[in-house]
């Protein structure tokens, strides 16, 4: 990310988690309620365990805001860990003369425990786990906030839906709704197909019961870009790119596809690709006066968004702590043991959505500050008007077609 950078830190015992983010135009509305509405949405979903019960996830705005819009500044954001209260002693930063608690020694595999404690040389994998956890997804998710909100300035929305849950696999509705995340939100597992809904459900109940874990597949879709985010010219300005690394890094996530994506591989051009065709009329401005018969591309062509609507999908493994566990070795005794248990979720796939739409809010927002520049958030718009304006201009001489 060049324009917009951002970084976290907190341990997921820890006493926060935080956020700063940094070249957020000034000027943009930026309310805690934003924030807290992500927040929300990413705590809710079937197949959490009792952590969930315990947070009640709530931004402190420390820097970047006044009067409730943006400065320019760096947006700090801060989100206490209520469970901290329990991990005191376990969590403190002041070494202690009794050996810590919850040491664990019998690595989990599909957990970042094992690499962990051999790259950073400590003895207790806790000092691995803490950050590893996907309790660090609530600061990106608080980032990503931010991000959305300036998005949803410039007309974009973006939503998710979850396609795949522990095998069951979704009937997509022919249209999915516009916008996406209150129709999706409403599901317990944010699936758009009832039927398949109740099948993940009992599959989580199933899996809760023999002490297993759920992976599964989301879908991103971002509606209202402009055609040009971007750019063909580098690898590492393309846009696609830059997309999959964002949610690539998000933790359990063991696939990206934009698009048809795989599927596109074992397709003909004739049926793989997205005819062009004129459109005239204001909602299809930002896309030049340009659509597409269909959008197996996810709307990226050559790192470039093309104005059709963004769809990328990421692909979750099973939550790596069993209740009945794997096969590992004692870090201390070298012995075979059993991975150790820990409190955990079933599955996060619900969650899981509303995290990868953060990391998209977080490239979107860093390509169109990029595009577009302006240190305030009016100076953006008058630029992205001007390149709208010189779109627009393109179509000047076109001759009428019925
Ligand atoms: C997590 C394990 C569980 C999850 C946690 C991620 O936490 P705990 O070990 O405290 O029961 O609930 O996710 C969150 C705390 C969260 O906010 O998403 C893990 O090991 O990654």
């Amino acid at each position: 990310m060049t324009a917009i950078r951002f970084t976290t830190a907190g341990e997921s015992h820890g006493r926060a988690v935080l956020a700063v983010v940094e070249g957020v135009p000034a000027g943009l509305p930026l309310l805690a309620a934003d924030v807290d509405a992500e927040l929300a949405r990413r705590m809710r979903g079937y197949g959490r365990g009792a952590r969930m019960k315990i947070e009640a996830d709530r931004v402190q705005i420390l820097a970047g805001v006044r009067a409730g819009a943006t400065l320019g500044s760096p947006i700090a954001l801060l989100v206490e860990n209520r469970d901290f209260e329990h991990w005191r002693d376990v969590m403190a930063p002041e070494p202690s003369a009794e050996p810590p608690r919850r040491q664990l020694t019998r690595p989990r595999p599909g957990h970042a425990d094992l690499a962990g404690v051999l790259k950073y040389d400590r003895a207790d994998a806790r000092d691995i786990l803490e950050r590893a956890s996907a309790r660090e997804t609530v600061a990106r998710v608080a980032a990503g906030a931010v991000c959305r909100r300036l998005l949803a300035e410039l007309g974009v929305e973006i939503g998710s839906h979850v396609v795949a849950l522990g095998g069951v696999v979704a009937a997509l509705p022919g249209p999915l709704p516009a916008p996406l995340d209150p129709v999706a939100d409403r599901s317990p597992v944010r699936c758009l197909d009832p039927k398949a809904e109740q099948a993940m459900v009992a599959r989580i109940d199933a899996a809760a019961d023999a002490g297993d874990t759920l992976g599964g597949v989301v879908e991103v879709v971002v509606r209202g870009l402009v055609v040009g985010l971007g750019s063909h010219v580098a690898w590492d300005r393309r846009l696609d790119g830059r997309l999959a690394a964002a949610l690539m890094s998000i933790q359990a996530v063991k696939g990206v596809e934009a698009g048809l994506g795989f599927a596109l591989g074992a397709l003909p051009g004739s049926q793989a690709h997205d005819e062009i065709l004129r459109a005239d009329g204001p909602a299809a401005a930002p896309s030049g006066g340009f659509a597409r018969r269909t959008n197996r591309a996810g709307g990226l062509e050559g790192g470039m968004t093309t104005g059709e609507p963004l769809v990328l999908r990421a692909a979750m493994k099973p939550i790596s702590t069993l209740m009945r566990p794997l096969q590992s070795v004692d870090l201390r005794s070298g012995r075979p043991a059993p991975a150790q248990s820990e409190r955990s979720d079933v599955t996060a796939v619900p969650a899981l959505g509303v995290i990868a739409e953060a990391a998209v809010a977080l490239v979107l927002a860093d390509a169109y500050v990029e595009k577009f520049g302006g240190d305030a958030l009016a100076e953006l718009r008058r630029n992205l008007d001007g390149y709208l304006a010189q779109l627009a201009r393109r179509r000047a001489g076109w001759e009428p077609v019925d």
